[in-house]
């Protein structure tokens, strides 16, 4: 039966050379670096399956990231997994991630025509590797503004999220799963770790327009500014607006585990900012912008504290912003919320 089912379904594979075929004259090229991805990905999954058996792989490599934090050893294998596989196909000309402090020029006359650079997040949540909890890893994908053979530069990457052309994320939780857009919707796929392949699961993924949930560490509430302590407060009220009230509250403090909870369940994700942490915690290029691209195109939306995270031009590869993302019903409230007290 269950053998029936996978006979049935359609691969990553196959899926993304049939919607390559939808966009006439196509190179192929985001393909390469979707199929890229996928294989890292593989490649990670299969690691962090193994962090309970294998010291090396556990806790803290000595190193900081250039935001001075704690990298984990999977940390470093995975961001050198994700960049090694990007960079053999020869299909971008650069790569910026969150653990590296600038950008990464490929600059190989092959890599060089590429027209399309990527922005990484390896390994989201990495602190709760050690305690067997989802992590995840977040792209996205921009055409180059410099032109091809020359050499990358800093304004290739630092790009507002409305030009992305493909945004995705994966989640290693009680399965692996891909998750992606390239502006033509959302869907999702599952590993099946028997195959080695990624079947499709989730079609045209769409987020409820209201939710239940709310999902924000409520242990820096003190320091939160009214307007999203007052949101909080009638999350937590039986105030009845037709869903059911109070809402649950849900963190896992893993963004892709909580994000994608949210996504399949209806529900709002918030990292505001605090009084020590005026821009919150999470980082535009890497993050926000790409779950934003994907949560516009499942029917949801994803705000700072004044506009929509899209909109914002990067100012710095590590910019941090405040974050709100999830329902459409329940970003519009808050908000409302966070515009009247202006
Ligand atoms: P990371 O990319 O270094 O793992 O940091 C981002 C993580 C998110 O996954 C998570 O939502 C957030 O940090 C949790 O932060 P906090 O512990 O402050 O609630
Ligand atoms: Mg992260």
């Amino acid at each position: 039966m269950i053998f029936e089912a996978t006979m049935k379904s359609v691969t990553v594979g196959e899926f993304i050379v049939e919607t390559q075929n939808t966009f006439p004259g196509s190179s192929g090229e985001l393909s390469k670096i979707l199929s890229a991805i996928k294989l890292a990905s593989k490649i990670v999954s299969h690691h962090i399956n193994k962090a309970g058996l294998a010291k090396e792989i556990l806790g803290s490599s000595g190193a900081e990231n250039i935001q001075g934090e704690d990298q984990q050893k999977l940390d470093v294998f995975a961001n050198d997994t994700f960049i090694n596989a990007l960079s053999a196909r020869g299909v971008i000309c650069g790569v910026a991630s969150e653990e590296n402090d600038s950008y990464i020029a490929f600059d190989d006359k092959v890599n060089n025509e590429a027209k399309y650079v990527v922005l990484i997040d390896p390994l989201d949540g990495s602190s709760n590797i050690d305690v067997n909890v989802s992590v995840g890893t977040i792209f996205s994908v921009f055409r180059r503004k410099t032109a091809k053979g020359e050499p990358v530069q800093l304004v290739d990457f630092l790009q507002k999220g409305d030009e992305q052309v493909a945004a995705g994320y994966l989640i290693y939780g009680s399965s692996t799963m891909l998750v992606y857009t390239t502006g033509n919707g959302v869907n999702g796929f599952t590993f099946d770790p028997g195959i080695g392949v990624f079947f499709l699961s989730h079609p045209n993924m769409k987020i409820p327009t209201n939710g239940a949930i709310y999902s924000v560490n409520e242990g820096n509430l003190s320091s939160f500014k009214q307007p999203v302590k007052d949101y909080i407060s009638y999350c937590q009220s039986s105030e009845d607006n037709g869903t059911k009230k109070p809402y649950s509250s849900r963190y896992i403090g893993s963004l892709v585990a909580d994000f994608h909870r949210n996504l399949i369940k209806g529900g709002i994700y918030m990292y505001p900012s605090t009084e020590s942490s005026p821009n919150g915690k999470l980082r535009l290029t890497y993050e926000c912008s790409p779950l934003a691209f994907i949560i516009e195109q499942a029917g949801g939306r994803a705000i700072s504290e004044n506009g929509r995270i899209m909109d914002i031009i990067p100012n710095d590869l590590h910019q941090r912003v405040p974050f709100f993302i999830g329902s459409k019903n329940m970003v519009d409230q808050l908000e409302q919320l966070m515009e009247s007290a202006t």
